[in-house]
C-alpha cells in the first residue's frame, strides 16, 4: 500500500478523503490468475505499448493478457492514457451489455471470497465465463487481502474460464466507480457472461455498487450483533437478497433465526427492484451448501427483469447516472484545485468555525470567487484575439 495522496485531494483535505492508494496491479503481477494458457498474439518484448486496434482486437479475441493490460490502461490517470482508453472503449461498446452483474457486499470476513469461490466453481463448470472484480479489497483493514483473496479463490483462479482482477481502492469514489464500470464493459466485450463485483461494505460502498450491478447481494453472518442495524442504515433496502453465510456447525441455528428476522424486516421495506421481492437465504460457503440456490434465485430474478424491461431500463439509467457522476467529479476537482479557492478556503473555514460567518455565506463567497476566476480565464483567452 502506497501512502501517496491521490492528486485530487485538496491540500487541507482531512480523513474524509481516501489518502492511500493501492499500487497498480501490474507492478506485482499482470492481473492474470494462475498461468495463462493462451499465448498472447502480441510480442511482449519490452512491453511496448499496444495500439488502440491491438487493444480492441485482443479484448474481442478474449486474449486475457491483453484484457488485463487494457484494464490497466483504463485504471491509469494520465490524460494520454485516458484518451486512448476512451477510444478503445468506444470501439468495444457495441460488444457490451450481455452479462449478469452481481454485486456482493458484506463486512470484512463475512465470507465473500469463499462464497465467490464456491459459486464461481459451479458456474464455470456449467459453462459460464466468470469475471471477478474485487473492488476496494480490504487490504487497508487486513493488510494484504489481495493475496488472501488469491489464496481463498485458489481453485477458481486456476480456471481458464475465470478472470480475477483486484481493483485499486484509492482515488475518488467516482474514480473507483468509473474504473469499475469501464472494467465491467471490457469484461463483457471479452465475452464474460457473469461478472461478480466484490466490495467490503462500509456504508458508501454499497450505494456505489448498487449503481453498477443488476443484482445486489448482501452477505451477513449471524450473531455478529448487527442483524437489525443494517436496517437503520438503509443498506438492506438496496439488497435484492440477503445471504446469511456460515450457516454451519454451531452457527446453523443462529443463522436460521437471523434469516427469519431479516425476512420479517424485509417485509416492511420497499424492494429496490420493481417486480421482485427480496429474499433471505442461508448458506455455508465453506461446505458449498445453499450456494447453488443463490444462483437459481439470480436466474429467476434475471428472467423477471428481462420480462418487465427493468434490466435494460436500469442499465440505461446507470449510464446516465455515470455521466453526472463524472461531471460532478470534474467540477469538484476544478474547484478544489483552483489557486484562489485554495488560498481562500482555510480563511472561510476559520471564519465559520469562529462563528463570524454562516456556512451558507462562506459557500456563496467561495463559489462566487470561483465563478469570477473562471470568467477571467475566459476573458484572458479572448484577449489578443483580433476583433471581427
Ligand atoms: N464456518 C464457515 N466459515 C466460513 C464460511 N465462509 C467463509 N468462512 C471463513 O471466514 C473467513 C473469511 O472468509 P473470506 O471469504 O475471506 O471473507 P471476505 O468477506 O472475503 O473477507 P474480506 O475480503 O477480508 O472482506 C475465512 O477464514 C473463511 O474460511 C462458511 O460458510 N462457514
Ligand atoms: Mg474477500
Amino acid at each position: 500500500m502506497d501512502k501517496k495522496r491521490p492528486e485530487w485531494v485538496p491540500a487541507d483535505g482531512g480523513k474524509e478523503f481516501t489518502t492511500s492508494v493501492m499500487k497498480g496491479v501490474e507492478s506485482m503481477h499482470d492481473g492474470m490468475p494462475g498461468t495463462s494458457r493462451i499465448t498472447s498474439h502480441v510480442p511482449q518484448v519490452h512491453r511496448r505499448q499496444l495500439t488502440i486496434d491491438e487493444h480492441v482486437q485482443g479484448v474481442l479475441a478474449k486474449d486475457r493478457t491483453i484484457l488485463a493490460r487494457t484494464i490497466t490502461l483504463i485504471e491509469s490517470n494520465s490524460p494520454r492514457h485516458m484518451q486512448k482508453a476512451q477510444e478503445v472503449l468506444k470501439q468495444l461498446l457495441p460488444y457490451t451489455g450481455k452479462s449478469v452483474r452481481l454485486g456482493i457486499t458484506g463486512v470484512p470476513g463475512a465470507g465473500k471470497s469463499t462464497f465467490i469461490e464456491a459459486l464461481g466453481m459451479q458456474l464455470v463448470s456449467s459453462g459460464h465465463a466468470l469475471a471477478v472484480l474485487a473492488v476496494d479489497p480490504s487490504s487497508s483493514l487486513t493488510k494484504g487481502s489481495v493475496l488472501g483473496d488469491k489464496t481463498r479463490m485458489e481453485k477458481l483462479s486456476r480456471e481458464t474460464n475465470c478472470f480475477i482482477r483486484p481493483s485499486p481502492s484509492g482515488g475518488t469514489l467516482g474514480g473507483v466507480t468509473r474504473k469499475t464500470r469501464e472494467t465491467c464493459l471490457l469484461c463483457e466485450a471479452a465475452g464474460f457472461d457473469v461478472i461478480f463485483i466484490e466490495t467490503v461494505g462500509v456504508g458508501q460502498n454499497e450505494i456505489t455498487v448498487r449503481s453498477l450491478v443488476d443484482f445486489f447481494l448482501l452477505l451477513k453472518i449471524a450473531g455478529a450483533g448487527d442483524e437489525l442495524q443494517g436496517i437503520k442504515k438503509g443498506i438492506i433496502e438496496l439488497a435484492d437478497a440477503i445471504l446469511i453465510n456460515k450457516a454451519d456447525g454451531d452457527n446453523l441455528q443462529r443463522a436460521e433465526v437471523a434469516r427469519d428476522e431479516f425476512s420479517r424486516a424485509l417485509h416492511y421495506l420497499k424492494s429496490p427492484t420493481r417486480g421482485w421481492t427480496p429474499r433471505v437465504l442461508t448458506a455455508s460457503s465453506i461446505h458449498g451448501k445453499g450456494v447453488a440456490d443463490v444462483w437459481k434465485m439470480v436466474e429467476e430474478f434475471v428472467a423477471i427483469v428481462h420480462k418487465n424491461k427493468l434490466f435494460e431500463e436500469r442499465r440505461k439509467s446507470q449510464m446516465i447516472e455515470w455521466i453526472h457522476d463524472l461531471i460532478r467529479e470534474h467540477l469538484e476537482q476544478l474547484f478544489y484545485h483552483n489557486d484562489v479557492i485554495r488560498a481562500e478556503l482555510p480563511q472561510a473555514e476559520a471564519a465559520v468555525t469562529a462563528g463570524t460567518m454562516p456556512p451558507t455565506a462562506a459557500a456563496q463567497h467561495l463559489l462566487a470567487l470561483f465563478e469570477k476566476t473562471l470568467f477571467q480565464t475566459e476573458y484572458a483567452k479572448l484577449d489578443g484575439k483580433p476583433e471581427k
